[in-house]
């Protein structure tokens, strides 16, 4: 029988499949992305009667792929708190998935197991913006500032190395990062003993000062947009940058378009003072799509640009 582990590339997946082959160790085949790879259980290749352990991914999305490994006999357990859609009844088939907003995977897999590796969901939560969980859960269990604070960076510097377009983009494969993180019940172990947590925030620094050499074009005091080059830093930097850009000016909407071979993608992200709409000014384009506070378009073109300006301005003029 072959065992899969397949997790989400970013700060929430790793640390979610970390606990569980820390808890329950086990040789299994590692099927992992960029974070954007959201689909991996419909693309891999499975054997038949496999056992699978799915993390942070949408079952939703990997409806096909799911039914197919059933079908095949395998056995498949998910943890997981993004929107599932109607989650089919099997034998073989074992879900914990809660869409909680204060939840993320690695959070529910941390209940599961009794806090036995909490420093681990922790870094997770944080790693996946979810800063009040995080701190709620550190002060509950009096863990000390200074811990707080490596755990934070590291779950912020874990999640910066899951952007980008594809894999080639990442500083490290997720399934390298899971290989080391795995030989470690503690995370501040792991930053005592390798140099992951500095490399990584060297990158991350160096890819927001490019981003911030860039122009800003203040359109005027409620929209700015921002165009960064077709560069691998930018695919890892521009959502990152787009809400550090959000959050400096609370009162403007951003649009930030990364160039790419045949056009641009667009990240946009809703005023922080008045964070509705982000989704439907992406919607005004064939290939968009998101939520209130942030959504983007797969694929934009140069004379589009005007249109996305007057539709960011419809929006959020003088509200
Ligand atoms: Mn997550």
């Amino acid at each position: 029988m072959n065992n899969f582990d397949i997790f989400n590339g970013d700060a929430d997946g790793l640390c979610g499949i970390t606990q569980l082959r820390l808890a329950y160790p086990r040789q299994t085949t590692l099927i992992t992305g960029a974070k954007r790879d959201n689909m991996l259980l419909n693309n891999v290749v499975l054997s038949d009667n496999s056992q699978l352990t799915v993390v942070d991914i949408s079952l939703h999305s990997n409806l096909l792929g799911l039914t197919r490994a059933l079908n095949q006999g395998c056995s498949v357990e998910w943890f997981d708190h993004h929107h599932s859609g109607a989650i089919p009844e099997h034998p073989n088939l074992v879900t914990h998935i809660d869409t909680d907003p204060t939840l993320c995977s690695s959070l529910i897999i941390n209940k599961l197991l009794n806090n036995r590796f909490v420093h681990w969901a922790i870094v997770a939560a944080f790693g996946d913006n979810m800063q009040d969980s995080a701190y709620a859960l550190a002060a509950a269990l009096g863990i000390s500032q200074v811990t707080v604070d490596v755990l934070k960076d590291l779950g912020m510097c874990i999640n910066y190395n899951s952007y980008g377009a594809c894999i080639e983009d990442l500083h490290y494969h997720p399934q390298e990062l899971c290989e080391v993180m795995r030989q470690f019940n503690e995370p501040m172990s792991l930053v005592a003993e390798t140099d992951l947590l500095p490399t990584l925030k060297e990158h991350y620094e160096a890819d927001l000062t490019s981003a911030r050499r860039t122009p800003v074009n203040v359109i005027n005091e409620y929209v700015a947009l921002v165009i960064l080059p077709n560069s691998k830093w930018s695919r890892r930097i521009n959502g990152l940058y787009a809400n550090e850009l959000s959050n400096q000016f609370p009162n403007r909407a951003h649009a930030i378009l990364t160039e790419k071979n045949d056009g641009y993608t667009v990240n946009i992200r809703a005023p922080q003072n008045n964070p509705l709409n982000a989704h439907r000014v992406a919607l005004k384009f064939e290939t968009g799509g998101g939520r209130h506070t942030a959504a983007g378009i797969q694929h934009f073109t140069a004379d589009q640009t005007n249109n996305l300006v007057d539709e960011l301005k419809r929006q959020y003029f003088l509200q």
